[in-house]
C-alpha cells in the first residue's frame, strides 16, 4: 500500500500539472455542454444532437472521477506544500467541493430512473446552484492566472525581482492594466451569471412571468374561456407546487376558434371532429397529479380538468385492429404515441384547465394531454389530434434518443 502511494506520488509536480490540464479541459467539456442542455435555443434547433450532447456532458461527467480521485491520492503531500499558502488552500477546497457536488448531483440525475423524482428535483437544484456560483468561480480563477494578467509588461523585464519588489504589487495603483482587467472580467462574469443566481434564489432582477401573467397575456384567443367546475376553483390539490419551465422544439404556437379544432380519427368508429364550443360542451373530470420531467424536475399537486382519454377514446369507438394512440401538436413537429393499454389509464387526460385556471399557449394551452405516471415529454402540447393506429409510433424525443418507457420510477418518491 505505502509502496503504491510512493510510485503514484513519483514526478509528484509534473504530474499534478497534468492533473490540473486535464480536469480543465473535463469541466469546460461540461460547462459548455451543460449550457447547451439548459438552453432553450439550442432545445429548438438541435434536436436529436440535444440528446448527444447529453450524454457527451455524462460521459465528461463520470471522467471527471478520475482525476479528482487521483487528486485525492496526492492531496496529502500537495496539502502539506500549501502550509504556509491559506488563500490556495481555500482555493483548493472550493474547488473540490463544486467538483464532488457537481458529480453527486449529476449521477443522481443520469440515473434517476434509479432515483425517482424526490431526488432528482433536489439535485437539479444543486447542479444548477452549482454551475451558477462555481462556473464565474472557475473562469475568473483560470484567467487570472494566465501570465500576462498576473504581472505587468514593466515588471516582467525586471529578472530578479526581490520579495521586497514583489511586496510593492499591493501597492500598485488602482487604475493599473491588471486592476482594470481583472475588474472587467469581474463585472461581465457578474452580469453573465447574477442573474440565473438570482432566479435560482427565487429573486428575479426583472421579473420573469409568472402563471398570473402568462394567463393575462396569453396568446391564444379562445372564447369563451373554459368555465371551470367548483373542484377546479379553488383548486382541490391547493395548487401547483414549483414551476413548469417551457420547453418547445418550435415557435410556440397560438390559436383562436377559426384556428383549432380537435380530431380524433384513424381506427375508429365514428370520426370526431370538435370546434372550441363542441369541445367545451363535453363532460370534464378533475384531477390532482404530479408532473415530471425527465431532466429531472417536477411540478407537484397540479389541480388538472379536462376529458379522460379513455372516455374520448370510448365515444370514438376504438376498432379491433387498433394497438396505439397518436398524438399530434398544433405546432405540426410534436408527437407522442401510447399503447392502448396506457391509453386507458385513468390519470391519461386531455385538459384545459390548471388549477382552475386556462392553460397559457407556453405551456400547451389550449388543450394539452397529461400523462402523469410517465415523463412529461410524453404530454403533447397545443394537442389537436389523436389517431388510432395499428403499428407503434415513435415519438418525437424517443425518435431523437429518449427511452421508449417512459414511466417514472416511484422508487424513492414520497408518494404513499
Ligand atoms: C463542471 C461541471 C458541470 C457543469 C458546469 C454542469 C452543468 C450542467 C447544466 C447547466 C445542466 C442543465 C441543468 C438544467 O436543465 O437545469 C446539467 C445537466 C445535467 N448534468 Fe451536468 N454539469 C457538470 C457536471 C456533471 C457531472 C459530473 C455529471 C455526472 C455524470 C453531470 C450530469 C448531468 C445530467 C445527467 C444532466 C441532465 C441532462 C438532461 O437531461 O438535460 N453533470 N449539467
Ligand atoms: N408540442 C410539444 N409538446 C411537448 C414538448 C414540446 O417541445 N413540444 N416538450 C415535452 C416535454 S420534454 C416536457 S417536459 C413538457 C414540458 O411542458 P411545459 O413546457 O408546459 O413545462 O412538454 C412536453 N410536450
Ligand atoms: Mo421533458
Amino acid at each position: 500500500m505505502a509502496q503504491w502511494l510512493a510510485k503514484i506520488r513519483k514526478g509528484y509536480g509534473r504530474k499534478l500539472r497534468h492533473l490540473h490540464s486535464w480536469n480543465a479541459w473535463i469541466v469546460l467539456i461540461l460547462a459548455i455542454s451543460g449550457l447547451i442542455l439548459i438552453s432553450g435555443y439550442w432545445r429548438e434547433r438541435l434536436g436529436e444532437g440535444r440528446v448527444w450532447i447529453k450524454w457527451i456532458h455524462i460521459y465528461a461527467g463520470l471522467l471527471l472521477i478520475a482525476p479528482v480521485a487521483y487528486y485525492l491520492l496526492l492531496a496529502g503531500k500537495h496539502w502539506k506544500q500549501l502550509r504556509s499558502r491559506p488563500k490556495q488552500k481555500a482555493n483548493v477546497i472550493v474547488i473540490l467541493l463544486l467538483l464532488a457536488g457537481w458529480i453527486l448531483s449529476g449521477v443522481i440525475l443520469w440515473q434517476l430512473k434509479l432515483f425517482g423524482p424526490s431526488w432528482t428535483n433536489p439535485a437539479l437544484r444543486i447542479h444548477d446552484l452549482l454551475t451558477w456560483i462555481g462556473l464565474p468561480y472557475i473562469i475568473y480563477h483560470s484567467v487570472t492566472r494566465i501570465k500576462w494578467l498576473k504581472e505587468e509588461p514593466e515588471r516582467r523585464a525586471i529578472k530578479n525581482d526581490t520579495p521586497a519588489k514583489l511586496g510593492l504589487e499591493d501597492e500598485r495603483p488602482l487604475y493599473s492594466r491588471r486592476v482594470f482587467l481583472k475588474w472587467s472580467l469581474a463585472g461581465i462574469l457578474a452580469v453573465v451569471f447574477g442573474p440565473p443566481l438570482l432566479k435560482w434564489i427565487g429573486k428575479d432582477l426583472w421579473k420573469t412571468d409568472t402563471i398570473e401573467d402568462l394567463i393575462a397575456n396569453d396568446a391564444n384567443r379562445m372564447v369563451p374561456p373554459p368555465k371551470p367546475s367548483p373542484q377546479s376553483l379553488p383548486p382541490v390539490g391547493g395548487g401547483a407546487k414549483g414551476e413548469f419551465r417551457v420547453y418547445t422544439v418550435t415557435e410556440i404556437p397560438a390559436f383562436d376558434n377559426a384556428t383549432w379544432s380537435l380530431t380524433i380519427d384513424g381506427l375508429v368508429e365514428k370520426k370526431i371532429h370538435w370546434n372550441w364550443e363542441q369541445f367545451l360542451q363535453q363532460q370534464r373530470t378533475v384531477q390532482v397529479s404530479d408532473f415530471h420531467c425527465v431532466t429531472g424536475w417536477s411540478v407537484y399537486q397540479n389541480t388538472w380538468e379536462g376529458i379522460q382519454l379513455k372516455q374520448l377514446l370510448k365515444m370514438a369507438g376504438v376498432k379491433d385492429e387498433a394497438k396505439f394512440v397518436k398524438f399530434y401538436s398544433g405546432d405540426e413537429v410534436y408527437t407522442d404515441c401510447l399503447s392502448l393499454q396506457q391509453a386507458n389509464y385513468d390519470d391519461m387526460m386531455v385538459a384545459v384547465l390548471h388549477d382552475g385556471q386556462p392553460i397559457p399557449s407556453d405551456l400547451g394551452g389550449p388543450v394539452r394531454l397529461i400523462t402523469p405516471k410517465m415523463y412529461a415529454y410524453k404530454s403533447v402540447k397545443w394537442l389537436n389530434r389523436i389517431e388510432l393506429i395499428a403499428e407503434e409510433h415513435i415519438g418525437y424525443w424517443e425518435q431523437r434518443g429518449y427511452d421508449k418507457d417512459a414511466w417514472v420510477s416511484t422508487k424513492g418518491a414520497t408518494e404513499t
